[in-house]
């Protein structure tokens, strides 16, 4: 049997990856998501299959740094997060690339603003995984929790700081071609299902190309 194209999810813990997952499934009773699994273990990547889902979910943790964990295993599981898109990258037919909401502007004071000679890991994450031409699309997921003065602000100072890291992004409703130069962004909520069907739609698009090639 031919192994169905891969949807990679990629974000640090909590940020909403098996939420969005759930979304996605046919079946979501079925999955019971990977909590409790120690990120670090051979089980870290496990593909996600269903009999009515065209695609497999793969599920990887960001270059982020979690609250219970040494800063060596942090390391160690970069280091396996990056031997793996090495690997494994022309598996992938679509990435998503999952940031809360809620840890923007934490992450982008502290590693940007406040001290220049650092990156923001999500802005690395990316980076690293635009290199391997995997198209991708940002999530700002948990957007629910956020009012609307404070989504404008935090949006901006996203797309603003990214432009030092040379990246640029578009909102997906003004993204037309995958040759575009910028990488589309999409505020979601996996709570209130905010854009979900957007999300649906551009992951089929991608889905279908991936079959002509
Ligand atoms: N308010 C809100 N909570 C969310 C959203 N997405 C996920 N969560 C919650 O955030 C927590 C972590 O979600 P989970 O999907 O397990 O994150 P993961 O560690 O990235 O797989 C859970 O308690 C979810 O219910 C969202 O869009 N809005
Ligand atoms: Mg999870």
């Amino acid at each position: 049997m031919k192994k169905k194209p891969s949807l990679l999810i990629i974000g640090n813990s909590n940020v909403g990856k098996s939420s969005i997952t759930r979304l996605l499934l046919p079946n979501p009773i079925k999955f019971k998501g990977k909590a409790g699994k120690k990120p670090g273990s051979t089980s870290l990547i496990k593909p996600i299959s269903q009999p009515n889902l065209p695609y497999q979910i793969v599920d990887l943790p960001g270059f982020g740094y979690m609250k219970h964990s040494s800063r060596r295993r942090e390391e160690h599981i970069k280091r396996q997060i990056i031997i793996h898109i090495e690997n494994h990258n022309k598996d992938y037919f679509f990435g998503l690339v999952v940031l809360n909401a809620l840890r923007i502007e934490d992450e982008i004071n502290k590693y940007f603003i406040q001290n220049k000679d650092t990156i923001p890991l999500s802005f690395e994450l990316i980076n690293f995984l635009k290199e391997f031409g995997i198209p991708l699309l940002i999530i700002i997921n948990k957007i629910d929790k956020v009012s609307h003065i404070d989504k404008r602000r935090i949006i901006n100072l996203f797309l603003e700081s990214a432009k030092e890291y040379d990246l640029s992004f578009i909102h997906l409703d003004n993204f037309k071609d995958v040759k575009e130069a910028e990488l589309p962004f999409l505020e979601f909520s996996a709570l209130k299902k905010t854009n979900l069907e957007k999300l649906r739609k551009i992951i089929n698009t991608y889905q279908k190309n991936i079959k002509k090639v």
